[in-house]
């Protein structure tokens, strides 16, 4: 897993660049970008890397509506996927009712949500409520993280896990999804 530490910490590097000024936008953008082509490498890397695994259990991902980071569920994503998950990646700015379809025709195992903004993590809460209203939520583990998500706020939407990187993901879906 060096080589996601060096990308993520490299990632959050440019951020702070950004934060103070020293970097602009187009710089910002373009760090991104390399990120984001880097993620398919090395969940291929990781693919090759130890014994192949398959049929792990269905996962969803997204990012919440309002909310258009993607490097980082992209990350979540990879990572699953080279564990042996089947993962549907929804993309970014999901909508709740989005996320309510896709669990009620794939019938995942885990929901795996992610929101970078203070504003948009109250949008897990939405997703987790509104798979309650549609009869979806038992069964189902869902967990989050992002930037802007804490153990204690995962707590208090009732999600089933938090964690603070893609590799805590892998970790928590090992732990609750059992086939
Ligand atoms: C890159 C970036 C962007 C890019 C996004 C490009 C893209 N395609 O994704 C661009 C330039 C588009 C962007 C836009 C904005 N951004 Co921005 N952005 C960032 C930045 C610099 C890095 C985020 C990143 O990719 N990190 C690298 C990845 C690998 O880390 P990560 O996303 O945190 O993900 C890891 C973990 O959180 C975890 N994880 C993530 N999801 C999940 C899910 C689960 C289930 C689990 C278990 C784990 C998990 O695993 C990942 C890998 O280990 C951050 C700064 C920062 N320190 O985070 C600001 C930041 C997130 N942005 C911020 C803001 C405010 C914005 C804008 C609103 C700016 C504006 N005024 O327009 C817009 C948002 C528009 C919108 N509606 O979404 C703020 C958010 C503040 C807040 N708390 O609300 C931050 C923190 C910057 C700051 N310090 O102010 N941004």
């Amino acid at each position: 897993m060096a080589a996601l530490d060096a990308l993520t910490a490299a990632m959050r590097e440019v951020g702070d660049a950004f934060g103070s000024g020293e970097i602009f936008l187009p710089e910002l953008v373009g760090a991104a970008d390399a990120m984001q082509k880097a993620t398919p490498v090395l969940e291929a890397a990781l693919r090759g890397q130890g014994k192949e695994k398959s049929n792990q259990g269905k996962v969803v991902v997204g990012t919440v509506q309002g909310d258009i980071h993607n490097i980082g569920k992209a990350l979540v994503a990879s990572l699953l996927t080279a564990d042996g998950y089947d993962v549907l990646d929804l993309g970014v700015d999901v909508p709740s009712d989005k996320f309510v379809q896709a669990v009620r025709e794939r019938r995942p195992d885990l929901l795996a949500l992610s929101a970078l903004l203070t504003v948009t993590a109250q949008e897990q809460r939405v997703v987790i409520e509104a798979l309650r209203a549609a009869g979806l939520r038992d069964g189902l583990k869902v967990i989050v993280g992002g930037g802007a998500v804490t153990q204690p706020f995962a707590e208090s939407i009732f999600a089933d896990g938090y964690g603070e990187s893609a590799v805590d993901a892998v970790r928590l879906a090992h732990d609750l999804v059992k086939r």
